[in-house]
């Protein structure tokens, strides 16, 4: 795992972006490692001879994945090797790094032929210190990216999306003085409209030193001395206006020590559960929410920039949605950032999606990591109001055990926000028609979410007005997943399924919905999906093809009829 500590360096002026076309090799069998491809070396002497090189192949557009760019790549699971040159000028007593907002699976990373570090998690961020290893001028970045499933990894061996790899994410070298802003959080204090607090985290101090944080449009320009170690929490007074989808005021902020200087664009609000209720500042709110991948259908290929964010986010305000699911992972940075502009509540999640190993030790230290670096991410979004650690699992003791540890371990990193999970395993008692879960997971958690397709893997077993629900009514639920498939434009009678026609879809919202008024704890919806996605799993030649139809809309982005139905549901709400 690489270095979870990161800066922010879409807020930072240093920070120099190394997206564009790079060199590419497809190393199927792995021979790159043994044979030193990191080198780059070019041959010196007349006899020498070496059996590989960066120059006159392809080229892959970062961010990106690997598998849309050209159509060999497109099952493609294995080592591609990535290459880059950049200029840098080594200006002295200065800290450098290289910053990937996120790299499918696993990556090692070389600078001028010296390993500065791997990671594994395809969804994350991480950053490596490269100040020994840079040189002035022009220095040579080289990638190994690994995007093959594993029984260890996170998600593991089956997942109901595309396996797409490469660099997905934006990438930057970052130069900064020795002495910087490494990390802060700047937000309201847990239940307190009125307290901004937070804590400022320098590196490269050694002595206290003055931070300046700047919110002018608060009248805040406080300056703060932190301790020796460069670490200084504070509590400042204050009266912002609160964050909410109908008003998604965001603030600019600033924090300086000696030369370095970083911003942000901040929002406030609080966040809190009551009995079944959720609050947002002080207020009920009903989560009118949808899911989607990090996805653009269109393209068949991963989202990645803030165009294709805010192509995505249209569609979910278009729907009247004032909450999304970045389902099942921590999104990019840009989704997140323009969701939150946009005023809609974010949820976010870790990748434990079902068939995760959950006995094997290393599972829990993986996923600590992860959490910890999507909350080290996204604490400064007052859109996020949700963690969650998991998505459908199935009990156990490991799994109990594992998901109890990541639950405390959510609430120590911020206390800030509401910790969840998505179950799929409530029982059905046919006497009474009722629904209910015994499961310990469901008894830590602050909301539970619910993925449930009744009327598509589970037909309904009685009139969806006779049927209860009775699950974890002493906090909020959220119905997290449900829908079923539609091929766009296909018709067919109402009542039957498989004929994967828009009108049967319409049904299963309408029997939803109205199984959902007798859910008395429910406080919010998100549908299975906004876009028709990718995925390997779903084989049926004729609907699927590769393709997992639930989506509202089509991969060509034609609204299906189920999309009205949702709409007019959260118009009424
Ligand atoms: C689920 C999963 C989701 C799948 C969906 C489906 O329960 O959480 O990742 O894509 O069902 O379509 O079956």
């Amino acid at each position: 795992m690489g270095q979870s500590f990161m800066m922010n360096p879409y807020g930072c002026k240093d920070a120099h972006s190394l997206n564009g076309k790079w060199n590419a090799i497809i190393d199927l069998y792995s021979r790159g490692e043994p044979m030193k491809f990191y080198q780059n070396r070019k041959p010196e002497k007349k006899s020498q001879f070496i059996e590989y090189t960066f120059d006159g192949g392809l080229r892959l557009d970062v961010p990106g994945d690997f598998n849309s760019q050209i159509p060999e790549l497109k099952y493609y699971e294995g080592n591609v090797w990535y290459q880059r040159f950049f200029e840098a000028k080594k200006s002295l007593g200065n800290r450098q790094f290289i910053y990937f907002a996120g790299v499918s699976y696993e990556a090692a990373v070389w600078l001028n032929g010296k390993e500065i570090g791997r990671h594994e998690g395809g969804f994350t961020p991480f950053q490596f210190d490269v100040t020994e290893h840079l040189v002035d001028g022009k220095n040579d970045l080289i990638v190994l990216v690994n995007n093959n499933r594993r029984v260890d990894g996170i998600p593991a061996m089956n997942f109901d999306w595309w396996n797409y790899g490469g660099i997905l994410r934006d990438v930057f070298f970052i130069d900064r003085p020795s002495t910087h802003v490494h990390d802060y959080k700047v937000q309201l204090k847990k239940g307190e409209s009125k307290i901004i607090a937070g804590y400022v985290q320098l590196r490269g101090a050694t002595s206290p030193q003055k931070v300046q944080l700047t919110i002018n449009e608060l009248g805040i320009q406080q300056v703060l001395t932190t301790n020796t170690q460069g670490y200084v929490a504070f509590e400042i007074p204050a009266t912002p206006e609160l964050w909410s989808p109908q008003s998604p005021r965001i603030y600019d902020i600033s924090i300086a020590v000696g030369h370095d200087r970083v911003s942000d664009e901040i929002g406030f609000r609080t966040i809190e559960v009551k009995g079944a209720d959720i609050l947002l500042n002080g207020k009920s709110v009903f989560l009118k929410g949808i899911n989607f991948h990090e996805e653009i259908p269109q393209r068949k290929g991963r989202a990645y920039s803030e165009a294709d964010a805010a192509m995505i986010i249209s569609e979910v305000k278009a729907l009247g949605c004032n909450f999304v699911r970045t389902a099942h992972y921590p999104q990019n940075e840009h989704i997140v950032r323009v969701a939150e502009k946009a005023g809609l509540m974010i949820w976010e999640e870790i990748p434990l999606w079902q068939g995760i190993e959950f006995s094997n030790p290393a599972i829990l230290k993986k996923a600590e990591t992860m959490l910890r670096e999507m909350v080290y991410r996204d604490k400064n979004r007052a859109g996020v109001i949700i963690w969650s650690v998991a998505n459908e699992t199935s009990p156990s003791d490991y799994r109990d055990q594992t998901l109890t540890d990541l639950v405390s371990l959510t609430r120590s990193l911020d206390d800030t926000r509401l910790v969840s999970a998505a179950f799929d395993n409530m029982r059905y008692n046919k006497e009474t028609s009722t629904f209910y879960i015994k499961d310990k997971v469901s008894e830590v958690v602050d909301v539970v979410g619910m993925n449930k397709y009744m009327g598509w893997y589970n037909p309904f077993r009685d009139e969806p007005k006779n049927i209860k629900w009775d699950v974890a009514t002493d906090k909020p639920l959220i119905m997290s997943e449900f829908g079923g498939e539609a091929l766009y434009g296909q018709r067919g009678p109402a009542d039957v399924a498989h004929h994967w026609s828009e009108d049967y879809q319409e049904t299963i919202y309408r029997q939803n919905y109205r199984m959902f008024e007798n859910i008395p704890n429910l406080r919010g919806t998100s549908p299975w999906v906004l876009f028709d996605f990718r995925s390997p799993y779903r084989c049926h030649q004729t609907y699927q093809n590769g393709w997992n139809r639930k989506g509202l809309i089509s991969d060509k982005g034609q609204r299906k009829k189920a999309w009205q139905v949702v709409k007019d549901f959260y118009e009424k709400r």
